[in-house]
């Protein structure tokens, strides 16, 4: 195949990463990939320790140039969420940063320390094979289901190079195009969009290590073009646009605002609207299926839509009612099954090979999709990640001072969704504090996955068959 970096073999001079006052150029990242992609060429997947710093996107890099798939790790992932997805991937290798303290669970494998250095520039190839074919996996990414724990979702090169490209035609993205973003390196977003898209482009990105408004004025004041973030950042901008002129001035010059991974909601994009004329534009997708609609640079926006498929994506609506159905699609961004799932790979797919995103939709006259909600109320939507209820009620069912639990989730002006516990206490008279809770599923899972309310309840509503209504459960 022909490389995912063009850039990288070229002995490119411009900026290609910048995280605060460390920057590589394309040549520099190429050179300080180089060694560690050396180390691992024999390898059959490797972690990588997936911090905001550069280190990061030089491990990720070493792995694709060396044709080695990558397994994204979130460093605040909990023990029990650790041990599972490592367990589940098998990797030989994890890649971080030198000072990067890795914890138990990753005690067997070889640590490889990545470095800044960026030494003498030579181009990836010598010394590994060529990069390999298109349907060689790239990534192992987890994400969340309604039961049980995350499930890996392998990601062939080829679907990061088309979902890519499908971007750079829609968005007119090039190398000129500096982005900025403050999104976690171990999901899609940001990750494969936010920094393998400008790296194949040859442009650029800066990372602002963690969002923050005052971080999105600056650089989109001093040569950002464009910005992506989950709408609970764009929540934020938007409470105070209002009163920041500095804000605004730098939002109504910069190129393009993108916003995904979860609806952005009408009065965020009418405040931001307001104070800068600059519409946010939406993109629909999934870690499973990659980038499937996304509205156009050059295009009318349109709030409430998420635009057309992109290039190359075919999408249908399944089971219409009212006009309303589930999205379904094929195309060359998919995946190709979830790693050691083929029960789950097979349940996810129609029989005549359309993907199921459980995402329901409606379409304008021109085509342009219309998300209205999700198939299964088991999945949360919080701060743009994908959380399953049940892995959460395992979690707390785990905790021996809980002898039932239900989680739902409910609206949020910030998060979008928050976690809602249902418990039932093993001793109704001593029930757990509620902090020790959140604290036990931030601890095993994940602090995103916490839950951010807890009540208590005596039992759980259920059903004659034994099972839990949850649309029964509210104060
Ligand atoms: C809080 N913290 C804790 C606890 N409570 N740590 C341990 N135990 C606790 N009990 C820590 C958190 O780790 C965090 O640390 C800090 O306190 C604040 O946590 P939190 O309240 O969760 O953060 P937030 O401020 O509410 O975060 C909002 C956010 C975040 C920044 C918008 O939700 C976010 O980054 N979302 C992006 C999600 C995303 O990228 N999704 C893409 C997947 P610290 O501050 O140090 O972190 S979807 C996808 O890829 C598809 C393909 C798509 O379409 O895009
Ligand atoms: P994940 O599994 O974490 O990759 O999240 C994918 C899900 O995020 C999709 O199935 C949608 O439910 C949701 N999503 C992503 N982008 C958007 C968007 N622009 N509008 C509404 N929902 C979105």
């Amino acid at each position: 195949m022909s490389p995912l970096f063009p850039s990288l073999y070229a002995a490119d001079p411009r900026e290609a990463i910048r995280f605060g006052e460390h920057t590589l150029t394309h040549a520099e990242l190429a050179a300080a990939a180089a060694p560690p992609a050396r180390r691992i060429a024999d390898a059959g997947r490797v972690a990588v320790w997936a911090t905001p710093t550069p280190q990061t996107v030089i491990g990720v890099v070493a792995a694709l140039v060396a044709g080695v798939p990558v397994v994204p790790l979130n460093p605040k992932t909990g023990e029990r969420e650790l041990t599972h997805i490592v367990r589940d991937s098998g990797p030989t290798a994890v890649l971080a940063g030198a000072g990067d303290q890795l914890p138990p669970a990753l005690a067997e494998l070889t640590r490889i320390d990545v470095s800044t250095d960026a030494g003498t520039y030579a181009a990836p190839g010598p010394g590994l094979p060529p990069e390999p074919d298109d349907e060689s996996a790239a990534f192992v990414i987890y994400t969340s289901g309604t039961t049980g724990p995350p499930k890996g979702a392998v990601l062939p090169r080829r679907a990061v190079a088309a979902t890519l490209d499908a971007l750079r035609d829609a968005w007119d993205w090039t190398a000129d195009d500096v982005l900025v973003h403050g999104l976690p390196l171990f999901h899609v977003h940001g990750l494969i969009l936010g920094v393998l898209g400008p790296l194949r482009r040859g442009g650029s990105v800066r990372h602002l290590g963690r969002f923050s408004v005052e971080g999105v004025t600056r650089e989109l004041s001093t040569g950002a073009t464009m910005l992506f973030g989950v709408p609970t950042m764009y929540h934020r901008i938007a409470e105070v646009v209002d009163g920041d002129r500095e804000l605004a001035k730098a939002l109504t010059g910069a190129r393009l605002l993108v916003s995904g991974s979860a609806a952005l909601p009408a009065p965020d994009h009418r405040r931001i609207a307001q104070a800068t004329g600059r519409a946010v534009i939406e993109r629909y997708g999934m870690t499973e299926t990659l980038m499937l609609c996304g509205e156009r640079a050059d295009g009318e926006p349109r709030p409430g839509t998420v635009g057309g498929p992109l290039p190359g994506v075919e999408l249908r609506l399944a089971d219409e009612a009212d006009g309303i159905g589930e999205i379904q699609v094929r195309g060359p961004s998919l995946f190709s099954g979830y790693l050691n799932r083929p029960d789950a790979t097979a349940a996810a797919f129609t029989e005549d090979g359309w993907f199921r995103t459980g995402d329901m939709a409606s379409l304008d006259a021109d085509g342009q999709v219309r998300i209205v909600g999700r198939k299964a109320t088991d999945l949360i939507k919080s701060g743009g990640y994908k959380i399953g209820a049940g892995e959460i009620e395992n979690a707390l069912l785990d905790h021996p001072g809980v002898r039932e639990a239900a989680v739902t989730g409910e609206p949020d002006d910030d998060l979008g969704e928050r976690i809602v516990a249902w418990v039932v206490p093993a001793d109704p008279q001593l029930p757990p504090d509620p902090d020790e809770l959140t604290n036990h599923v931030a601890d095993q899972l994940a602090p995103h996955k916490r839950p951010r309310v807890v009540h208590y309840l005596p039992e759980l509503p259920r059903n004659d068959m034994g099972k839990i209504m949850k649309r029964a459960l509210h104060v």
